[in-house]
This record gives structure tokens, C-alpha cells and sequence, in this order.
């Protein structure tokens, strides 16, 4: 079956880049700086420089402001480093960091700390043990550079997903190829306030299983998304894996049929369950679909649903919504304006859904994006744009009203179906992964182009 997914699939845990330069005619409409937004109910701008620019990650912070994490090639120490940009209350650009050395350097998870300060995972390939390691930096309120670790061995280890543990800690689930039981494993490693290694787990079988999604359980264990190729009903399947609180193995589930399942983002649900997005292609509408899986607390399957079109589909982030439905931020090539536009899908508490949008213009491209809702219901989205900005791609930043309305946002309608097989395996279970404190540079830079009139 002919698939985007594999390719995204690689994109994510492999490498990790930007889309390479210059292998496209741009077609941008002029930009105009706008200094300030006040309180818009929506907007749509980009945040760059002229080389190629993204955003993966992104939280609201406790002064109410906005804080995305991803990776620049305009600035910076080497080819890609992690890019932090710091967004007030009203979308306006406060400052922005580089983080790196002198090869690539890109963050795919970022959470604001209990300091006040902020911490990043991502991967880094001129640190650590060899090839890619885990890179973690932390920051303090300010933005500057506290510590970076890299944890990893001598093959591709990738940190997809970081936590704040009750502890004080960290946990960063990823993927490995230094350690484990074959090909990737799912890898877990838990950190200390001060950074310092307490625990590493790999997970999986002979071959391809990955961690892409991490979240602390009510119960003080983990829960872990992924996908695997080991334990599937044929091809990859969502993989779920549940750990107690020092990491040993509760339960895993994978979920999917004879196709690519891929599950990118998960949360538990306020009834101590489980939420994840993803794709898949042996469900749904066509090539790929946007997949949402629902389990128990227990890990039983409650529904799944597929969203989509003839073409292909993503989930990349997955958030409950103040309604108890769900919203979630992807990718379509299915509907909107051309290439690949975010797709915004928004569920009722049942999985039914309520409304889709496709946000992009001629030229768009969105690799991964991430969703939150702030207090007064409206939507702000984080992802990375072909279509208009500094030049190249640029960080993607867009607000929606609470019905999903914006300058950019166009409403589309996607067909909705479900399916998927739910199964349990026992996964080998290693460790593995030194520690290395690198000294990183620093820098800044980047501009904000609004795309609303
Ligand atoms: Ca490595
Ligand atoms: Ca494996
Ligand atoms: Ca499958
Ligand atoms: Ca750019």
C-alpha cells in the first residue's frame, strides 16, 4: 500500500530536519511586519529568517504568554539547532534562542518548568555518544542556557517527548538503535531535577517499535505511544506501553490492522483513560487517515475513529478540550490549498466529529504540529509554513476562535469511520545510554510576519 507514512515515520525518529532548501519554487505573498495584535480573537503569522525554520512543540506559559520550540537553520551555531521563540499574551514576539553545536540540533518537546524556566528535548547530532543522541536543555525564565545532557550510545537515539515528573525530575520517551531488543526500541529515560541520569528502558521486540508521546499517569507511572512493527497485526501498529512508577513494565496494547498505524501524541483523559492520535491506512477514507484511539484506564479499547480524505491524513497532536471532547492538530493533503495544510479536527466526548478545518495557502507544509487551548476556549497551533514569512519555512504560529475560525482557517468536510484490532505482547525489556553534559552555543534572531489583514 502506498504510504506518506513511512517516509513521516522517518522524518520523525530518523531525521528528524527541516525540509531541505531550495527544491521548491516559493510563491509567498508579500509580508508585512505588524508590531502588535491586541487582543484578535485569531490570527495566523510566521516567525524566521530567510533559511528554513519550524515549530514542533508548543505550551502556554504561566504569565499567559506562548512559548514554541523546534529548529532554525537562519541562525544558530551549525546547519540546525533548537529554536525557542518566546511569544507574549497577544502573540507578539518577545525573544527567541538558538541552541546547538556545530552540526544539527532540533527539539521536538517543550514544557515550562516549575522554576519558571523551560526544559526541551530534541535530538542532537554533535554531542553525545554517536550518530543522534537525546538532547535535553534547560532554560531558565530568562533564556539562557542552564544545562544540556545527551543521553544515547553509539547508533541514532531520539528524544521525542519530555515530562516534568511529580519528583521534580524528567522523564523523555524516544527511540533507540544503540540498545535493545532489535532494529528501534522505545526508549525511556528519567532524569533528576539536576539532570542527572536515574534510569533508562528499552521496549520492543526484533524489530521497528517506537516512542514518540510520554505523560506522567494519575497513578504516578508512564504512558508511552508509539508504534511497532514487533508486536502488530501486520505492518506498524499504535503501540501503548503503561509503567509503573521506576519504569517497570504494567501492560502494553497495540492497536491497528493489516496497514501503518502510527500513534504520535498521547494524553490520559480526565476519566483516567487514554487518548491518541495518529494515523493510519488499513482504515478510513483513503491513503491515510487521522486516527483517534480511545482506551480505559485498564487499557481496553472504548472506540476508534478515522478522519479524512482520499489522500493522506495525519494526527500529530491530540488535546482534551475544556468540553470534554477532543481537539487535534495534523496534517492533510486530502482538502485545502494545495501541498500539505494543518488540518484541525475537533471531536465531541465520544469521538464524534464536530468540525474539521485545513489552515495553509498555496506552497503550505507542516511536518508536525501541536495544539492547546487556552482558558477562553480558543485554539493556538504551532507548526511550520511554506506559504508566507521570512523565506524558506518558518515557525507556524495560529489562533482559532473556540469554532475554529481564523484568517486562514478553512472549514472542510471529512469523512469519519472507525476501526482497528486491539492486542497484547510482552516486549523484551534493556537499558542502556551514557551521559554527556556538552557546552552548547547560544544565539538568537528571527522576525514575525502576521498573514491576517
Ligand atoms: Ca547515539
Ligand atoms: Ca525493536
Ligand atoms: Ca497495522
Ligand atoms: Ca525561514
Amino acid at each position: 500500500m502506498k504510504t506518506l507514512l513511512k517516509p513521516l515515520s522517518l522524518a520523525l525518529f530518523v531525521a528528524a530536519t527541516l525540509p531541505a532548501q531550495s527544491a521548491y519554487i516559493r510563491n509567498s505573498p508579500p509580508s508585512d511586519t505588524v508590531p502588535a495584535t491586541g487582543s484578535s480573537p485569531h490570527f495566523c503569522k510566521a516567525i524566521g529568517g530567510k533559511n528554513d525554520d519550524g515549530g514542533k512543540s508548543l505550551i502556554q506559559t504561566s504569565d499567559g504568554g506562548y512559548a514554541i520550540a523546534g529548529g532554525t537553520t537562519s541562525f544558530g551555531a551549525g546547519i540546525l539547532d533548537v529554536y525557542f521563540v518566546r511569544l507574549d499574551a497577544y502573540g507578539n514576539l518577545q525573544w527567541t534562542k538558538t541552541i546547538g553545536g556545530p552540526e544539527s540540533e532540533e527539539a521536538s518537546s517543550l514544557i515550562q518548568t516549575s522554576d519558571g524556566g523551560y526544559a526541551i528535548a530534541g535530538i542532537t547530532q554533535s554531542f553525545g555518544a554517536g550518530e543522534w543522541d537525546v538532547y535535553v536543555v534547560k532554560l531558565d525564565a530568562n533564556g539562557n542556557l542552564q544545562w544540556t545532557k545527551t543521553i544515547g550510545g553509539p547508533d541514532f537515539d531520539v528524544g521525542n517527548s519530555l515530562i516534568q515528573t511529580s519528583d521534580g525530575g524528567y522523564a523523555i520517551a524516544g527511540s533507540t538503535r544503540s540498545f535493545g531488543a532489535g532494529e528501534w526500541d522505545v526508549y525511556v529515560v528519567k532524569l533528576d531535577a539536576h539532570g542527572n541520569l536515574q534510569w533508562t528502558k528499552t521496549l520492543g521486540g526484533k524489530k521497528e517499535d517506537i516512542g514518540t508521546s510520554l505523560t506522567q499517569t494519575f497513578d504516578g507511572g508512564y504512558a508511552i505511544a508509539g508504534a511497532t512493527k514487533s508486536f502488530s497485526a501486520g505492518e506498524d501498529d499504535v503501540y501503548v506501553v503503561k509503567l509503573d512508577a521506576n519504569g517497570n513494565l504494567q501492560w502494553t496494547k497495540t492497536i491497528g490492522g493489516p496497514g501503518n498505524e502510527m500513534g504520535f501524541s498521547l494524553i490520559q483523559t480526565s476519566d483516567g483513560g487514554y487518548a491518541i492520535t495518529g494515523a493510519t491506512n488499513s482504515f478510513g477514507a483513503g491513503k491515510g487517515d487521522v486516527y483517534v484511539v480511545k482506551l480505559d484506564a485498564s487499557g481496553n479499547l472504548q472506540w476508534t475513529k478515522t478522519i479524512g480524505g482520499k489522500e493522506e491524513d495525519v494526527g500529530f497532536s491530540l488535546i482534551q478540550t475544556s468540553d470534554g471532547g477532543y481537539a487535534i492538530a495534523g496534517l492533510t493533503t486530502s482538502f485545502g490549498a494545495g501541498k500539505d495544510d494543518v488540518y484541525v479536527v475537533k471531536l465531541d466526548a465520544n469521538g464524534k466529529s464536530q468540525w474539521t478545518k485545513t489552515i495553509g495557502a498555496k506552497n503550505g507544509y507542516l511536518i508536525k504540529s501541536s495544539i492547546i487551548q487556552a482558558s477562553d476556549g480558543s485554539y493556538f497551533i504551532a507548526g511550520t509554513t511554506r506559504s508566507f514569512g521570512a523565506g524558506g519555512t518558518d515557525v507556524y504560529f495560529i489562533k482559532l476562535d473556540k469554532n475554529g475560525n481564523a484568517c486562514c482557517a478553512v472549514s472542510q468536510t471529512s469523512r469519519v469511520g472507525s476501526g482497528g484490532r486491539l492486542r497484547s505482547a510482552t516486549p523484551s525489556i534493556g537499558s542502556g545510554g551514557a551521559l554527556t553534559a556538552p557546552t552548547s552555543s547560544t544565539s538568537s534572531g528571527g522576525t514575525l510576519t502576521n498573514q491576517c489583514p
